[in-house]
């Protein structure tokens, strides 16, 4: 699971890996049908902000089944858009694909079928993010030094992307390089992405990975062990403010009173131009079992009451540099992405 095809289309098919079955079990799952896709994203079986837009796009091709009228594909298109946007409401890739894909509606006439338009556009959308991820990584690696002891949160690699990953990708690839002596790795209360996922690709690439519990996080600081937190973003605000997976918040606080670089590595779809601010950012409630079970055991009193943010925001001033696929992002936000915004409109930046 560390190559580059975690959702593959398969010619009619998307075939995607259930990541809630990670690491104990590696389980395809392979359907034509855009609920099923819906549900996976839902169920968190695809998860992780590129890879949710990804897979989203795929599943709008589904809805125009090759057999029907075209007028029918339009209908179940627009059906399936709607259906899809409704499955998780902070990362800012599902709704600007499905944007991109509800385009292909009004494509030129004589431009191929609508299903055409729309397979041609799911996997310009897949091929952007290898595009940007691999970038993202070599921006970033420049940022490491040699000997560098890292920290992370959530999942970031291969599996959260169409490409090779955002923050995990930057490590991986600095850790070729030689730059990197450990990664600590926080768990991430409470579907675990960092031990079911993240500590789980590290060992595959043999980089000496160390688990910690979320809480362990500013002991760890204190101690001088950590160098650089990298983290990645499920959605970035005009301002620089990042929702990221709950936890982030907490880390991007400690990090600046410990005086160490925090930095959020994501591809330009997830920067939204259009909110200002974090405040404005929708951030997704979660089921109570989530926290009062863990993989089916309850740790809990029955009935307890429970809040479950899935996602938190952490303010630009505490956010060192972005790093996407169009360069190093540094403060002020503001103005670095009011000007990247405005280069956008003359050049596709992929
Ligand atoms: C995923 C999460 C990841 C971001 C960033 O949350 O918060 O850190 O999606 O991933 P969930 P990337 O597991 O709830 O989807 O850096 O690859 O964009």
């Amino acid at each position: 699971m560390t190559g580059t095809t975690s959702i593959e289309w398969t010619g009619g098919r998307l075939r995607y890996v259930d990541q809630t079955k990670l690491p104990d079990e590696v389980i395809f799952v392979e359907t034509d049908d855009y609920r099923v896709v819906a549900r996976s994203i839902k169920g968190l079986e695809i998860r992780g902000a590129p890879a949710i837009g990804v897979a989203a796009a795929f599943a709008v091709v589904l809805a125009a089944s090759p057999a029907g009228a075209e007028q029918e594909h339009a209908k179940s298109v627009d059906e399936a858009i709607t259906h899809l946007a409704l499955t998780r409401p902070t990362a800012v890739n599902l709704f600007s694909s499905l944007k991109r894909m509800r385009a292909c509606l009004s494509g030129p006439a004589g431009s191929g079928t609508l299903r055409d338009r729309l397979l041609i556009e799911a996997m310009a959308i897949r091929q952007e993010d290898i595009v940007a991820c691999r970038r993202i990584a070599d921006s970033g690696v420049t940022l490491i030094q040699p000997g560098s002891t890292l920290l992370t949160h959530c999942h970031t690699g291969a599996l959260a992307t169409g490409g090779g990953g955002t923050a995990l990708f930057i490590i991986t690839e600095a850790h070729q390089r030689g730059l990197v002596r450990r990664v600590y790795v926080g768990e991430t209360r409470p579907l675990l992405q960092g031990s079911r996922l993240t500590a789980w690709e590290l060992m595959q690439h043999g980089i000496e990975a160390s688990l910690i519990t979320d809480s362990t996080a500013g002991f760890l600081m204190k101690q001088g062990r950590v160098d650089a937190v990298l983290v990645g973003a499920d959605r970035i605000t005009a301002n620089g403010d990042v929702a990221n997976k709950i936890g982030t918040y907490s880390l991007a606080v400690l990090a600046a009173h410990h005086h160490i670089p925090f930095y959020v590595a994501a591809p330009v779809s997830t920067i939204d131009f259009d909110l200002r601010t974090g405040d404005q950012i929708p951030i997704e409630e979660r089921d109570s079992r989530e926290v009062t079970q863990v993989r089916g055991v309850r740790v809990a009193p029955e009935g307890v009451a429970v809040y479950a943010p899935a996602f938190d925001v952490t303010p630009n001033e505490f956010v060192t540099a972005l790093v996407t696929n169009a360069g190093i992002i540094r403060p002020p936000f503001a103005d670095a992405l009011e000007k990247l915004n405005q280069s956008l409109g003359t050049a596709a930046i992929t």
